[in-house]
């Protein structure tokens, strides 16, 4: 008997079931693909970490039609999948391309929901310039934190990723900023934005701009140990923080 192709554990790190040599009880081969469980924000969630994009808008569209919130469908249904991929990435049930294709379906999703999510703020309150810092490519938070920011007043000017602490400062310096603000998706760069405070400080303008800090790995200790102003822990609460902050109040 061919012990590989009767093999149905189907577990795709299962290393003897890849040699031909698994012993495991086999698992129920599903006929059909199971109906979608749950409400329509856990299965925005679900499809997010399948990777479907079709079907991703087409439930995020759903969503709004029931009056769900374009921050609630964000938070809920996008955000809470990509948690899930990411715990996925860390017990190696999923690798980079799930998670390059899941941020091309949340990239595609935070397009449709952007008119919703956009504040109506005619004024410019101030200028920020915001980036992923120097060695890090996660740009979705990023993003979000754009949308919101220029929803809410500010003009934005976005530095894109990889961003050396010298590109921040020197555009705050040369555009004028009122603001910097370093996004962070991984404990290995999160030392760059104590580099972005300290060269601020170098570069004497430190007592006119305020350096705003996020991304998951960031905490409000960690913030507060690298000198930064204010940490937030989403986009929402970024551009509230900066139209308060420069506002005075
Ligand atoms: C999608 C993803 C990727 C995509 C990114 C695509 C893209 N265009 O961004 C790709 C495939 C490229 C990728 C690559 C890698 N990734 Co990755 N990735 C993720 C994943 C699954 C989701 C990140 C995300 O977009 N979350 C959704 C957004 C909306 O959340 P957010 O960024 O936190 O943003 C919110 C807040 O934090 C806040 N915010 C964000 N920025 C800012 C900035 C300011 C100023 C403020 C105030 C607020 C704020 O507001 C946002 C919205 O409310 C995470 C897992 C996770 N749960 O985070 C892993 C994760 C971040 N990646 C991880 C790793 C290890 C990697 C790789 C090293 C993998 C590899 N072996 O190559 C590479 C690194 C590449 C590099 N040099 O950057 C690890 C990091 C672990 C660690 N300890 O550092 C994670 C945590 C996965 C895991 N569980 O292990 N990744």
């Amino acid at each position: 008997m061919n012990t590989t192709q009767s093999c149905t554990c189907r577990r795709r790190t299962c290393r003897p079931c890849r040699a031909g040599a698994c012993t495991q009880r086999p698992r129920r081969l599903q006929a059909q693909p199971r109906p979608p469980q749950g409400d329509v924000l856990s299965r925005i969630a679900s499809a997010l970490v399948r990777g479907q994009q079709k079907r991703v808008l087409q439930l995020c569209s759903e969503a709004l039609d029931a009056g769900h919130g374009a921050q609630e469908i964000l938070t809920d249904g996008l955000v809470h999948g990509m948690t899930i991929l990411g715990e996925d990435f860390s017990a190696n049930r999923a690798f980079v391309p799930e998670m390059l294709i899941a941020a091309r379906c949340m990239a595609a999703a935070t397009e449709l929901l952007k008119p919703y999510m956009m504040g109506e703020s005619s004024e410019t309150i101030g200028r920020v310039c915001l980036g992923t810092v120097r060695g890090d490519m996660h740009d979705i938070g990023k993003n979000l934190v754009k949308i919101m920011m220029e929803g809410s007043g500010l003009e934005v000017v976005d530095l894109g990723v990889d961003v050396t602490a010298e590109q921040f400062v020197d555009t705050a310096i040369e555009q004028h900023c009122d603001i910097i603000a370093c996004s962070s998706l991984l404990t290995t760069t999160m030392p760059e934005m104590r580099d972005v405070v300290e060269l601020a400080k170098a570069r004497g303008i430190r007592d006119r701009v305020k350096i705003f800090v996020g991304g998951a790995p960031i905490t409000p200790g960690y913030s507060d140990e690298i000198g930064a102003d204010v940490y937030c822990p989403d986009a929402a609460t970024a551009a509230r923080s900066a139209v308060a902050l420069l506002r005075g109040a």
